[in-house]
Order: structure tokens, then sequence, then C-alpha cells
């Protein structure tokens, strides 16, 4: 979503998977254009999906990079399909670039294609952002790998972060692992190589999710969930079903709330939204039988005939709707094991009403808390401190919950999707030409 808003400001080529598999990898990229930007599209086989998208990408780079060793699987051959893909895409890519162009790649699936282009001959200036946090070190050398991924990461003219604490781990990576060098205005010399290391937190477009807010669609989603909660107040909760986002955690948190401040039951219902997300993945699918066995059993225990303290509803609901939600929750509860941003965190504060505001529960660990203010932060492994934060965002009164939110706001507003791109480019224009160390 950032990525394609940052395109429509600059207009540009948007090159990537069109999300569809084809029997045989297909010669050419589909071209269309809409816009300023123009698609240049193609699809994957099977057997590039399984190895390159599910394997490597899903169950080693995800779990690894948010500190999930225990569910990394590491795969030779998938780390072989990834290489392959990532020259295959840079292949097809190829004969649309000019040396003048600047190349911006996006995340994790695709950390060697700066290399597999330089490698075509390309000499654009090309630039990285990863979207999900750098881990520290000790964890990240437990990859096989590490040390290719990290060589294909300096072929990069800037490499972006999402905070200074990925920042640092990534140059500590390079200073006792490579045995790089990093300079005080984040220039990196490591593998030959020297570019500029960043952290530029990615934001979202304020304005626009203020106004989805207060749609004709935000307010009669809004208003159909608002006639079921007959005065109660709502707590939401918004995520891709996903291990890293803390979710049975955040539902014991609710439990613990019902049961250690009894005046909350019957006054709260707590809706939490999971889409759906990468189901063929064992882990996921464990996920969900976890959190549906944890409502069946929260709703079992508290609910009573005419009040359901819970509602989990395992699906994707439109921007302007989720909106619409977040401006009827009392409280968000945003609480990530770790996690790069969060832009639902984001999303919140800027769709509140400012003269009724809600209060932000966030993690610790979600990458935005490094900045946020006017929020409730929490350590979402302790369930206790994430019940009482609940707690005390449901019993603000009115006058405290609007300094906090005008501060929250302030801060959303300050590190917008545009400060993010504008940093990010103008860093890459800055850089040095194919700068060889
Ligand atoms: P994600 O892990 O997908 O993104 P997040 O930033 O929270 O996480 O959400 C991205 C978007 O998905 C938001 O605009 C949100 O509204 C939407 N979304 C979330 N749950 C939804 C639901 N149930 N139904 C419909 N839409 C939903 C990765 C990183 C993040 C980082 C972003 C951007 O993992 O840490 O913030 O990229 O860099």
């Amino acid at each position: 979503m950032g990525v394609l808003s940052a395109l429509r400001h600059t207009g540009g080529l948007w090159f990537g998977w069109s999300g569809e598999l084809a029997e045989v990898p297909p010669a050419e990229p589909r071209i269309f254009r809409t816009g300023r930007i123009t698609y240049a599209l193609t699809d994957l086989t099977r057997g590039e999906f399984e190895a390159f998208y599910g394997g490597f990408a899903n169950r080693v780079l995800w779990p690894l990079f948010h500190y999930r060793i225990d569910l990394a699987t590491y795969e030779h051959e998938w780390f072989r399909v990834y290489l392959e893909v990532n020259h295959r895409l840079a292949t097809q890519l190829r004969p649309l670039l000019d040396d003048d162009d600047v190349v911006w790649v996006h995340d994790y699936h695709l950390i060697p294609f700066a290399a597999e282009l330089r490698r075509l001959g390309v000499r654009a200036r090309m630039g990285f952002f990863l979207h999900i946090p750098f881990p520290a070190s000790e964890v990240y050398v437990t990859m096989p790998w590490h040390r290719q991924l990290a060589a294909a990461l300096c072929e990069y003219d800037v490499v972006g972060f999402q905070t200074d604490a990925d920042l640092r781990q990534f140059t500590d990576y390079v200073i006792h692992e490579l045995g790089g060098q990093v300079g005080p205005d984040g220039r990196v010399r490591a593998c030959g190589r020297e570019f500029l290391a960043l952290s530029d937190p990615i934001g979202i477009e304020v304005d626009d999710v203020r106004a989805m807010a207060v749609s004709g669609e935000a307010m009669r989603y809004a208003h159909r969930v608002a006639t079921t909660l007959t005065g109660r107040h709502l707590v939401l909760g918004v995520d891709r079903l996903d291990y890293t986002k803390g979710i049975p955690e955040r539902l014991r948190a609710f439990e613990l709330l019902l049961r250690e401040y009894p005046d909350h039951r019957r006054r709260v219902t707590f809706m939490q939204i999971s889409a759906p997300s990468r189901e063929t993945v064992p882990e996921y699918v464990e996920l969900r039988r976890e959190v549906e066995l944890l409502s069946g059993h929260i709703n079992g225990v508290y609910g009573e005939a005419d009040w359901v303290p819970l509602r989990h509803i395992n699906r994707a609901y439109s921007r302007r709707a989720l909106m619409g939600f977040c401006r009827l929750a009392r409280c968000a509860l945003v609480t990530p094991l770790r996690d790069g941003m969060n832009l639902v965190a984001l999303e919140y504060v800027a769709a509140q009403d400012p003269e009724d505001p809600g209060v932000l529960v966030l993690s610790r660990f979600a990458g935005c808390a490094r900045y946020m203010r006017g929020i409730l932060q929490v350590n979402p492994y302790d369930v206790r401190q994430v019940a009482e934060a609940l707690h005390r965002a449901l019993t603000l009164n009115l006058a405290e919950r609007r300094r906090m939110w005008e501060q929250a706001m302030e801060t959303v507003q300050h590190y917008d999707i545009h400060r993010w791109r504008r940093t990010f480019l103008e860093a890459l224009a800055g850089s040095a030409l194919g700068g060889d160390g």
C-alpha cells in the first residue's frame, strides 16, 4: 500500500509478481499502464511459489527476522530457488531499465535483486527497503546463508531499515561478522563496496485515512456494529492472522481483564479482526486453531445470554470499513511480539474523532513504538501489564484521552508516508553512482 502510494507520487515502473501461477516461467512480463504508473507483472511457477515464496521467504526469512529461530526451516533447496527466482526476475526487468533510472527494491523476498541486476550489467542507482525487522546478529547468524545475503545487501547504494534499532543490528553484524566499517554518517564499507545504511520509518497517508474514516462506507459499517454494542465500549484488534502479531497473548490479556476487573464485564466487547494469511504454512494453520480455541473458551467462561465478550472474525475487510471500526473503538490493542513498523497502530490514531478519541495500547516491539507518544506502551509478553493498560485505556476521562490523542496524532503526522518516501529517495539521489568501495 505504502509503496504504491509513493510510486503514484513520483510516477514510474512497478515491477513484480502478478500474484498468479503459470505452468512454465513466462518469457516476458505483462506490461500495462494506469495513470502515471506502468506495471510489468510476471507469474511464478508452482515450484517457484512453493520454494521461493512459501519456503524461503515465509518459512526462513519471515520467522528468523521476527526472532522465531524455532520456526525457521533451513532448507538448502529453498535458498537455491530463492536465488534462481531473483535471477529470473532481474533478467526480465533488465531490458526495461536505463542506466539513469533509479531502482527501489522492497522487502525480504528480493534481497539478492541488486546483485543479480549488477551481474547483468545494470549501472542504475539501487536502493533497498526492509519492511520487517533486522534481527540481532546472534539470531541472524543461525541462518546458513547469512553471509551471502548480507553480501547481497551490500550491492545496493542505499539500504533502509524501519528503525534505529534495526539499523544498529545490521551495522553490528557488518562490523563484527563481515569485518566492515561504519562511519558516523551511516556510510558502510564492506564486501568491497561502499553504501549508505539508514533508518527511515514508514508512515501512512494521514489525510487519506482521515477521509476514509468518515466516508459513507466507513460510517455504514461502524453504525451496523454500534447498534449491536448497545452502549458498550468497543475494543479492537486488527491484524493479519500471523504469529508475530501476538494475538493469543492479547486474548489472554482480555481474559485477565474480565477476571480481575469484573466491572468491565458486560460493559465491553472485544472485536478481533484477523485476516487469513499464508494458509498453506503449517504454523498459520496451528495459530488459527489456537485463536479459535481461546475465543471459544473466553466466550464460554465469561459470556452471558445477552453478551458475547469476544468477536473473533477471520476475514479481511475493506480499508474503509476498518477505518470505520477504528473510529468507533474506544481502544485498540496493537500488541505484536515483533513488527517492522505496524501501520494499523498509525491508522487507528489517524482515524479517531478529535472530539472523542480512543486510546492506543501499543507493544514496545512494534517499530512505531520507537517514536510514538500519547499511547500506552506495553510488553506484550506480560499479559498482566496488557490487561492493566486496557483497564486504564477504558477508564481515562475525555480530557486525558484528548491530550494523549493530540500527542499521538502529532507523531503520526510527522512520520508520514511522504517523509518516508522523500527521505529514502533523496538519500538514493545523493548516493554515488554504482559506488565501488
Ligand atoms: P504487515 O505485517 O502486513 O506489513 P501492517 O503494517 O500492520 O502489517 O499492515 C499493513 C496493512 O494491512 C495495513 O494498512 C492494515 O490496515 C492492513 N490490514 C491489517 N489487518 C487487516 C485485516 N484484518 N483486514 C484488512 N486489512 C488489514 C509489513 C510489516 C509491518 C510494516 C508494513 C509496512 O510486517 O511491520 O508496518 O509491512 O512497512
